[in-house]
């Protein structure tokens, strides 16, 4: 029964945003409407407890700016004035206009654009069946963790992270360009737990973020400046002969060339690179060295720079040099959970594909919008909202403008990019539909049942692709099947052998706990696997972990107009940039150091643009040693206001950020930009 009659009924859910905890719920439900968000105390890992952000979820599921039907556009492009068709008429137009545009200019000018607004496995990829079928250029997603994932592939191989609960036993845990009071709150309960026992926090970040402020040692690397530093401490670990030669010796490979390259290399190279003093640098190889029990939390802000895959590489190899990948009581390294495998195939369909197409990097799609031939005559936006989130922003925008582009956007709320749709399409939230989740930062999954009626005329991304199938006469197998058919498929592909659990009995509401939450490190202690120091020669990376140079910020040309290097992560009230519609025009801050703010002319609480080739952006400084000197940090990815202030055009952090490519992995460099900062004349 989905509806109530006025009792409150309580029901469980899976948060489906895109953030490592990925939370058990209790949702309250009465009359058929939700009344109330909060933790599951069941879930073995969130315990009960959730963020602020979906506390004030139901503010969002009936909010003003949700889309509670289909749209098609009267104003102009971007003015955000639609009038309301009907789910018919929407679905003949959507397939009309693809065919239009397959027929004229070839399915290779349609672009389906879509990320992780919803992490449920079903919907989050509900639309590639669809755009294999079709034939259309392929999206690589690369905007989060590619960089990350590649870095530590290029070592670790295919290993799975620690289980976060090992941190609880450590005796000194490093948060590494991770600021886990804000991006992973549940984590924060094994550090608490450590340090009753005594543990001590590290973190190392350009930025004094929330985590650092209550961190017992902070250590304030420069953007970038991560694989020096990891590499300093195993240089200075070598000198001191503190590495763990059992683990070295028995699961690695390659490590005399690791050896002596850092032997050749001054330990003042590392310095100036990461910014890092020696003795600074000599405390942290101490922490860890002294300390056996060690726990190192990874997190993606170290790669979100054109060194990223560099740097997790150097973090690796210190992991590995101090032997934390053999596992023991609070020993490990945890960058992604990775905890199930499963079989993608089941859901993206790539066999419905009839040739290869060519693939756009989701990062430069500002690119592909303006610059790409034969044009992308058509754009499917759904699970994403690239106008806030993508680099480069104002090409996003030129791009979104273009009158012979059809674009549509399959969306919950009037974000920045809905505003630019020519076709809006009203999208389910996880409340008003069937899906399974599974956390990148903890071992376990689970499948919630919707809990509620979808919300207006809203649709899953499912049903979307289900209806614009049988619309274009696309009768595959796949676009036969239920939801659930699919999701008890691809749960069949999960390690279920090893949990003990049929596909049917990991859809009964129950959290199933992976296999590789067991057993830590045996896979190196007794499975014969390696790490190995040195890449082969097949590799397109340097085969050696070494020092590489920057893209944008050691650009003398650019240097010399910007001098300051910008750093964009998230907030607590924003996940990425959903919930912005609870903020609009909110003018974020941008934190600059004391010597800069007096070069520049700005004072404390002072409006600036900050400003590049790019673009430029109003925020309020705030003059703080919370950045080092040279770097500016601009947190949020809040919304313009709407419409636009008198004179002003609509804009967000990223019209500054670059579409330059990380070194591995194809990932996006958001926190590598030049810029620099005006004060606001007083109005
Ligand atoms: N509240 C909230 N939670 C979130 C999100 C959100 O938007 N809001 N986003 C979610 C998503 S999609 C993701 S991928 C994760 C991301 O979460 P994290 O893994 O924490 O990564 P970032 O948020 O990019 O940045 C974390 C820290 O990295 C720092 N940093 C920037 N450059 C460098 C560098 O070169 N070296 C080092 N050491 N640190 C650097 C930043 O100052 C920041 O403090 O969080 C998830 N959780
Ligand atoms: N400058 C800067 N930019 C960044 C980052 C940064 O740190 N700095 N972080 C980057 C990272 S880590 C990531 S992961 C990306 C995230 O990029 P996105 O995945 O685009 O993330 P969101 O901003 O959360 O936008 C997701 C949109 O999907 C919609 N949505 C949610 N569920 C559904 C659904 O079921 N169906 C449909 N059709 N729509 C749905 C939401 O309403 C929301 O508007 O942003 C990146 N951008
Ligand atoms: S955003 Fe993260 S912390 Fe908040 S409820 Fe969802 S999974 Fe939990
Ligand atoms: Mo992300």
């Amino acid at each position: 029964m989905l509806s109530g009659d006025g009792v409150k009924q309580l029901k469980k859910s899976i948060c489906p945003l895109d953030c490592p905890d990925s939370c058990g719920l209790i949702v309250h439900v009465t009359g058929g409407r939700v009344t109330a968000l909060g933790g599951d105390p069941d879930h073995p890992y969130t315990n009960g407890f959730i963020c602020r952000k979906m506390h004030r979820y139901p503010e969002r599921l009936y909010g003003s700016d949700r889309i509670l039907y289909p749209q098609l556009r009267i104003g102009d492009k971007g003015a955000g004035k639609f009038r309301r068709i009907s789910w018919q008429e929407a679905i003949r137009l959507c397939g009309e206009k693809l065919s239009q545009v397959r027929d004229k200019f070839g399915p290779e000018t349609i672009l389906p654009y879509c990320y992780a607004g919803n992490m449920g496995m079903i919907n989050r990829f509900a639309g590639f069946p669809f755009f294999h079928r079709l034939g259309t250029l392929q999206l690589d997603q690369t905007i989060c963790s590619a960089a990350a994932g590649a870095g530590w592939d290029a070592h670790c191989g295919g290993l799975a992270g620690c289980p976060p609960e090992q941190a609880a036993d450590s005796s000194v845990i490093v948060a590494w360009g991770i600021d886990i009071k804000v991006t992973n709150v549940h984590f924060w309960q094994y550090v608490v737990k450590a340090r009753k026992k005594g543990a001590k926090l590290v973190v190392i970040d350009p930025c004094r973020n929330e985590t650092a402020k209550s961190a017992d040692y902070y250590i304030q690397v420069r953007p970038g400046g991560d694989g020096a530093l990891a590499l300093g401490c195993c240089k200075i670990l070598l000198g001191w002969r503190k590495t763990d030669g059992a683990f070295i010796e028995q699961s690695t490979e390659g490590f005399a060339e690791f050896e002596s390259y850092l032997r050749t290399r001054k330990i003042g190279e590392f310095v100036a690179a990461s910014g890092v003093a020696v003795e600074q640098m000599e405390q942290l190889a101490a922490l860890v060295s002294e300390n056996r029990r060690t726990f190192m939390r990874i997190g993606v802000g170290m790669t979100r720079n054109s060194r990223a895959g560099m740097a997790v590489r150097a973090v690796t190899a210190l992991g590995a040099v101090l032997g934390l990948f053999g596992g023991g009581s609070g020993r490990g390294v945890l960058l992604s959970s990775r905890a199930f495998g499963g079989d993608r195939e089941v859901l993206v369909h790539k066999k419905l594909l009839a040739k290869e197409t060519e693939r756009i990097n989701m990062v430069q799609l500002g690119r592909a919008l303006v610059a790409r031939t034969p044009p992308v005559k058509a754009l499917v936006v759904y699970n994403s909202n690239p106008l806030s989130v993508c680099p480069d922003g104002s090409m996003v925008r030129q791009g979104l403008a273009r009158e012979d582009l059809f674009t549509v956007v399959h969306e919950q709320v009037m974000t920045p990019t809905a505003r630019y749709a020519d076709l809006l399409l009203p999208a389910t939230t996880f409340l008003e539909n069937l899906d399974l989740y599974t956390g990148y930062g903890h071992f376990y999954l689970g499948v919630a049942e919707p809990v509620i009626e979808p919300v207006g005329e809203a649709k899953s991304n499912f049903d979307l692709f289900r209806l614009m199938a049988k619309e274009m006469g696309f009768d595959e197998q796949p676009f036969q099947e239920s939801c659930r058919d699919r999701l008890l498929q691809y749960l069949a592909t999960i390690d279920s052998a090893d949990s003990g659990l049929s596909a049917e009995q990991m859809m009964d509401g129950r959290y199933v706990v992976s296999p590789k939450a067991e057993g830590y490190g045996e896979e190196f202690r007794t499975g014969g696997r390696k790490f190995s120091f040195v890449l082969d020669s097949e590799s397109l990376a340097p085969r050696s972990i070494s020092l590489t140079c920057q893209e944008e910020a050691d650009d003398p040309d650019l240097q010399s107009r910007f001098s300051l290097q910008l750093v964009t992560p998230p907030v607590a009230d924003l996940l990425n940039s959903t919930f912005g519609e609870r903020y609009p025009g909110t003018v974020g801050t941008v934190l600059v150091n004391p010597a800069d703010a007096e070069l520049l002319g700005i004072v404390d609480k002072q409006r600036v643009q900050i400003v590049n080739h790019r673009g430029s952006v109003t925020r309020v400084a705030r003059v703080t040693t919370d950045v080092g000197p040279q770097v500016v940090a601009a947190p949020g990815l809040y919304w313009p206001a709407e419409p636009a202030p008198a004179g002003g055009q609509d804009k967000g952090i990223n019209d500054l950020t670059s579409q330059k490519l990380t070194d591995m992995g194809g990932g996006a460099t958001f926190h590598e930009s030049l810029v620099t900062l005006v004060p606001c004349r007083k109005q």
